[in-house]
């Protein structure tokens, strides 16, 4: 029994509204998120004693601080902290849907994973093992067609079990890594912050999102003064240009290039498409 809060996460188009209506039914209300005028939408159920309130975050594409939906998000999760993310994905744009995923994951959020749009995934030929891909996430995932309700009675029986004890344990190495040379800065940047760290925020998820040139998450390290803090810029943005200058890319570029090459390695290994059993067949 108890009291818990979902966050609802996904790509704009993903069938995010849809998997919050199948989850909270009637029981919605609509506000605005603090300080700005996108609509905050929040709902509930309850299942086995428990509230489990579902609190739909905007529709985004990545996790970095260049929207005002995407900050929003990632302020939510970093500061109300909730229970679980549910992350939905359009399984028929799985690819572009998993980058919004990966960075969950590097973030150590504790997920469940919605393959949604599942019809129109198979309509088009592809089939999506979530046995496997649970196994490589190491989170649950089940597959939904949220306009029919198909997949919710799992889904919240699924999101009942995580939250009273998760059968899964956080890995402790990452999903997606990075050229050694961005690696070895990475580790640099995460040993210089971690006696500040606060609250369970993830280190090598800041470390990254510094790099990509997101300064004000330092906000959310407990820095001692004004020094650290320009001490920390100093040293990301002198890494920066280093890696830039030895690895002959943007950063952001080589990052993102990162997890997509994690992606489509995930991908061929949970996805099979007709035609590809066609030809093997003939
Ligand atoms: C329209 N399967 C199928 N086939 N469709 C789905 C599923 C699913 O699992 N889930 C959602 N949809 P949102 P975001 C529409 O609105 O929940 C559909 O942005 C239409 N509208 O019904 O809004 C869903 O919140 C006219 O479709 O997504 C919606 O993430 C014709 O996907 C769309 C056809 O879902 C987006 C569809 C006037």
């Amino acid at each position: 029994s108890g009291r818990f809060t979902v966050a609802l996460a996904g790509n704009p188009n993903s069938g995010k509204t849809s998997v919050f209506n199948a989850l909270t039914g009637s029981n919605q209300r609509v506000g605005n998120w603090p300080g700005v005028t996108v609509e905050k939408k929040e709902g509930k159920f309850y299942k086995d004693g428990m509230e489990i309130k579902i609190v739909d975050l905007p529709g985004i594409y990545s996790l970095t601080a260049d929207s005002i939906d995407q900050k929003i998000a990632v302020d939510f999760l970093i500061h109300e902290r909730p229970d679980l993310v549910i992350c939905v994905i359009d399984s028929s744009n799985f690819e572009r849907n998993m980058y919004l995923l990966t960075q969950l994951i590097e973030m150590g959020q504790k997920l469940v994973v919605a393959l949604n749009m599942s019809d129109i995934a198979e309509k088009d030929g592809i089939l999506i093992n979530e046995k496997k891909l649970s196994m490589i996430l190491n989170c649950p995932v089940v597959k939904t067609v949220a306009v029919k309700k198909m997949g919710i009675e799992e889904l919240k029986a699924i999101l009942v079990d995580e939250l009273r004890n998760s059968s899964y344990r956080r890995k402790s190495e990452p999903l997606v890594t990075y050229p050694n040379a961005i690696e070895t800065s990475l580790t640099k940047i995460m040993e210089k912050i971690k006696t500040y760290q606060t609250k369970e925020i993830n280190l090598r998820w800041l470390s990254i999102n510094l790099f990509l040139g997101d300064m004000s998450l330092l906000k959310i390290l407990n820095l001692k003064d004004e020094g650290i803090r320009r001490e920390i810029e100093k040293i990301v943005l002198q890494e920066t240009i280093d890696l830039q200058k030895s690895l002959g890319e943007d950063i952001d570029i080589l990052i993102a290039n990162s997890k997509y090459s994690k992606i489509r390695e995930i991908y061929n290994s949970v996805a099979l498409r007709k035609s590809d059993t066609k030809a093997s067949v003939s």
